[in-house]
């Protein structure tokens, strides 16, 4: 379609500028594919109460997770970050977001677990994949992914009870320099987040770190996608910003499980919401990226649940 203009020549509207700098996003621009139904998951699986009728009751949740609790989120975070692990590796030019969707689900079905997303509000899918200027929630569908895109998949498990959810965002063949800095600084804000958790601290502390480090490096915070408590449920009362709220003064307190998952884009920050109700492009249609973990505080920190390299992890 637009391969007949390469990127550094002149745009085909008469401006003066760079095809890449002017209508190029807009012709490669991602579009609604085709959706296949919801995949079946076997009766022996234990699922949430959403699971049947996609709609999603808020139960009140402890903020602070008893031991019992704590040990089954590392087993359905280790689960999530496993999965995650797989469909990543699987990640390449050609592959359709439905066929990772379809390993995704074989993958939960292996380890027991139901695919938290999968009937969340009526979501269809088992896992989301958000392509190039897809800010978050792209549903899994026909469309191949091509050499130079980038995808973020987000896993979220529900095992023996609880969550884990974690995302990452991978690159397809051949990346171009400024989406690779933009992934690679995207995941320097998730660790930076992170860093940040410590007890006695506002969650506040959190967004701020991000935010500068995005800022400092020229891109834009998502404000209206956020993290959140996870347990139990997947998405509790308790907001996690990624961005600098100093009314947001909560104390971090140990035994506190949520998630950081910061979205951070090239240009500007603000979505638009696809005709699906699901899908959240940014209005510039320039790339975002995405990373997320789910952690809990700890006596002096963090620990992360879904990391499949912590130590924590791999004792548990
Ligand atoms: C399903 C429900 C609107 C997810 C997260 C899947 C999507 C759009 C309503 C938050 C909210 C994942 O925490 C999440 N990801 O990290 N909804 C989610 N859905 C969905
Ligand atoms: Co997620
Ligand atoms: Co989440």
């Amino acid at each position: 379609m637009n391969q007949v203009l390469k990127s550094n020549d002149l745009c085909w509207c008469g401006s003066g500028r760079k095809f890449k700098r002017c209508h190029k996003a807009a012709a490669d621009r991602v579009r609604p594919g085709r959706v296949t139904p919801m995949r079946p998951v076997p009766p022996e699986i234990p699922r949430p109460p959403y699971a049947e009728t996609g709609e999603v009751e808020r139960r009140p949740e402890p903020r602070v997770k008893t031991a019992d609790v704590l040990a089954r989120m590392r087993v359905a975070g280790r689960v999530a970050a496993e999965i995650l692990q797989v469909v990543g590796a699987a990640v390449r030019p050609g592959v359709t977001t439905e066929e990772l969707d379809a390993l995704a689900h074989e993958e939960y079905l292996r380890r027991g677990a139901y695919p938290s997303p999968l009937n969340y509000h009526g979501y269809p899918k088992s896992i989301c994949t958000s392509v190039n200027e897809v800010i978050c929630h792209g549903i899994p569908d026909d469309r191949r992914l091509a050499d130079g895109d980038i995808v973020n998949v987000d896993v979220t498990a529900y095992v023996d009870g609880v969550h884990g959810d974690t995302n990452a965002t991978f690159l397809v063949g051949e990346v171009d320099e400024a989406s690779r800095r933009l992934v690679q600084v995207t995941r320097e804000c998730l660790d930076l987040g992170i860093a940040a958790v410590r007890p006695g601290r506002p969650l506040s502390d959190i967004g701020r770190a991000i935010q500068e480090h995005a800022e400092a490096q020229g891109y834009g915070v998502v404000r209206s996608f956020i993290g959140h408590g996870i347990g139990e449920q997947f998405h509790t009362d308790l907001h996690i910003l990624h961005y600098y709220e100093p009314r947001l003064t909560t104390e971090m307190e140990p035994g506190m499980t949520f998630t950081i998952e910061p979205m951070i884009t090239m240009g500007d920050w603000r979505h638009r919401m696809w005709d699906d109700g699901w899908t959240a492009v940014t209005v510039d249609l320039k790339r975002t990226a995405q990373f997320e973990h789910t952690l809990v505080v700890t006596g002096d920190g963090a620990d992360v649940l879904t990391d499949l390299s912590s130590v924590s992890s791999a004792l548990s």
